[in-house]
This record gives C-alpha cells, structure tokens and sequence, in this order.
C-alpha cells in the first residue's frame, strides 16, 4: 500500500470503530478536601476536567490536602499557596483572594493531575487517554502506526495496550478511536 491508500485504510477503520461503542476511562485523583466547601469546588473542577471520556472521580482519603485559609494571613493578590506539613503537601487557598474559590481549586486541581492550567479536553484527552503513544502532545496517525505495529502481540508494557490487559487487540482500538479525532 502507499501512505495515501493507507492512511484512506486507517481513517475508514477509525470511522468504523467510533460506531462500535464506547470503553470509557476513569481516572482516580487523590486529594483530600479540608472542609465541605472545598470538597464541593473539588468535585467541580474535577467534574470540569473531565471530557465524557475521560472521567476523573475523587478519592478524598489520599493525596495533598486543600484546605480554605492558613496562617500566616495571605498577601492580597495570593490565590493559594502550597506547603509540607508533617512530610504532607498542603494546598492553601486565600479566603479573600482574586479569584473565586472554584476558579481556584481548578487550577490546583488541574496541577494534581499534571495538566496545563486553563486545559483544554485535548490536553485531557493527550494526558489520560493513554493514546499519545510516542509522547509529543497530540494523538494522530503517527500514534495509529504504533498501536497498528503491535497489533495482535502480548506481553507486559506493550505500546498500544491501552487497557493494559497485557494484549493488543481491538479493545485497545477502540479506546484509540476515543481519543483520536480526524483531522
Ligand atoms: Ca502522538
Ligand atoms: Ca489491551
């Protein structure tokens, strides 16, 4: 095949799978809230993060701690600062400072999880669907090669085995279709 004959072979098998159905990833995000208000802007912004197939849920019994105000008082302009207490990290968020709570928690939500502030479902999606095979920030044909070069193989660590089920297969070709849109 040439690359325009297989790249038109790739596009219409990605066509055909998005219509297969769905395999959805949940993404488990330890923070613990200090307080229910917190915890309400939490399941927010995480709720905001997500992309529909990319979920993230919150495990509040691990990871650092945000918590609503601190001492010493915060400057004015702070949005929130982190620190270690007793070897855990701690988020503190300035009860009077220039952005709302949620906006707030957002943004150090967002850095939890390793994504950009302000980010986008692409951002998302390059980060958590597991797609972005050979790591450059996006998910595209490049990506596809990688899955279509360990299809059908097993063992551990395999690039393409989206699920991690130890196999390539169709499954890991519909996660794939998931994330990648056409161009
Ligand atoms: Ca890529
Ligand atoms: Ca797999």
């Amino acid at each position: 095949m040439n690359g325009t004959v297989r790249k038109t072979v790739a596009l219409l098998a990605l066509a055909l799978l998005a219509l297969l159905g769905t395999v959805a990833g949940a993404v488990n995000v330890q923070i613990r809230p200090g307080s229910p208000e917190v915890e309400v802007a939490l399941r927010q912004a995480l709720q905001e993060l997500g992309t529909g197939d990319v979920t993230f849920t919150l495990v509040a019994s691990a990871g650092p701690t945000f918590r609503l105000g601190g001492v010493p008082a915060f400057n004015p302009d702070v949005v929130s600062r982190s620190l270690t207490r007793g070897g855990e990290r701690v988020v503190e968020f300035n009860p009077n400072g220039p952005l709302p709570l949620a906006q707030a928690v957002k943004l150090e939500a967002a850095r939890v999880l390793g994504l950009p502030e302000n980010a986008t479902p692409q951002d998302v999606r390059a980060r958590y669907g597991g797609a972005d095979l050979n790591a450059d920030g996006r998910i595209d044909l490049a990506d596809f090669a990688i899955l279509t070069a360990n299809y059908g193989k097993n063992g551990s660590g395999l690039p393409g085995d989206l699920n991690g089920d130890g196999k390539v297969d169709g499954v890991d070709l519909q996660l794939f279709s998931k994330f990648y849109t056409l161009p």
